[in-house]
């Protein structure tokens, strides 16, 4: 076995491209996310991988404990997180915003992501070995029109990002940040708030990248041997030069 991996958002996108990638390489999994039913699943999918579900919400700091509390003996000792849950929850120039969006992506992009690393810490450390790694964006590095709070909630991660690695690394903990362009995924459907049509416009005229290229990438880091960091990733499609500019063909 190669270990247990904790995947936060296994129930979408990324986050189970992710599992499914982990699972094959020999890794026991830990999967969470607010869709049980998605995570039972894809569970059910995965066997006979050991895999448990943890259902919880990241921006609940006592749930995210008590989940990960809760977690029988055999997945106790994760040797790897994957901090992915989040999104982005609408794109308005900041005098339109909402605050209720502003909450959510920076309750669950940037707090989630540190309740969860929180109560994770203490195992990772007491055995002073682990691997954690930050799902950030494109727009963590470079602010886009519209994108404010979500590009902010980004920049955080990649801060969060380096500064783990500076304190972890007494314990041996190797902390690496991922930052994705353009991905198909549920992204964009909950970005527009459910408006499928306008969803499907981001991802229209070129090939974007696909939840598994973004997996492939992270199992290729986390099977790297052990004094091997592969640090910090941009990851595009080919299409995308930037966060803004992307080589589009007219869709007929
Ligand atoms: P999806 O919408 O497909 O997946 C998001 C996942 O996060 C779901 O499993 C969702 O689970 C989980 N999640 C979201 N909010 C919460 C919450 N409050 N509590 C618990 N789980 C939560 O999008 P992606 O797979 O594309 O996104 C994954 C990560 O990748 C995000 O951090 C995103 O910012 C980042 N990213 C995405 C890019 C893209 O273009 N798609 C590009 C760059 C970065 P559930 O709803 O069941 O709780
Ligand atoms: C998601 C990519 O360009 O929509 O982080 O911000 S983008």
């Amino acid at each position: 076995m190669a270990g247990i991996a904790l995947i936060t958002g296994a129930s979408s996108g990324i986050g189970r491209a992710t599992a499914v990638a982990l699972a094959r390489a020999g890794f026991s999994l830990v999967i969470t996310g607010r869709r049980q039913e998605r995570l039972a699943a894809l569970a059910a999918e995965l066997a006979p991988v050991p895999v448990h579900t943890l259902t919880f919400d990241v921006r609940d700091q006592a749930a995210v404990e008590a989940a990960i509390g809760s977690l029988p003996e055999e997945f106790q000792a994760i040797d790897v997180l994957i901090n992915n849950a989040g999104n982005a929850h609408g794109q308005a120039p900041i005098e339109k915003g909402d605050p209720k969006d502003w909450d959510r992506m920076m309750d669950g992009n940037v707090k989630g992501l540190l309740y969860v690393t929180h109560a994770v810490l203490p195992g990772m450390t007491a055995r002073q070995r682990g691997h954690i790694i930050n799902i950030g964006s494109i727009a963590g590095h470079e602010v886009y029109a519209n994108g404010n709070v979500y590009c902010a909630s980004k920049a955080a991660v990649a801060a969060l990002s380096k500064a783990m690695r500076l304190d972890l690394l007494p314990y041996n903990i190797r902390v690496a940040e991922v930052n994705p362009g353009l991905v198909a995924t549920e992204f964009s459907e909950v970005r527009f708030k459910g408006d499928t049509s306008r969803a499907a416009t981001v991802y229209q005229g070129y090939e974007p990248l696909r939840a598994e290229d973004i997996a492939d990438l992270i199992q290729f880091m986390v099977t790297r041997p052990a004094h091997v960091n592969i640090a910090e990733v941009l990851i595009l499609p080919a299409a995308q030069a930037s966060a803004t500019l992307v080589k589009k063909e007219p869709v007929s």
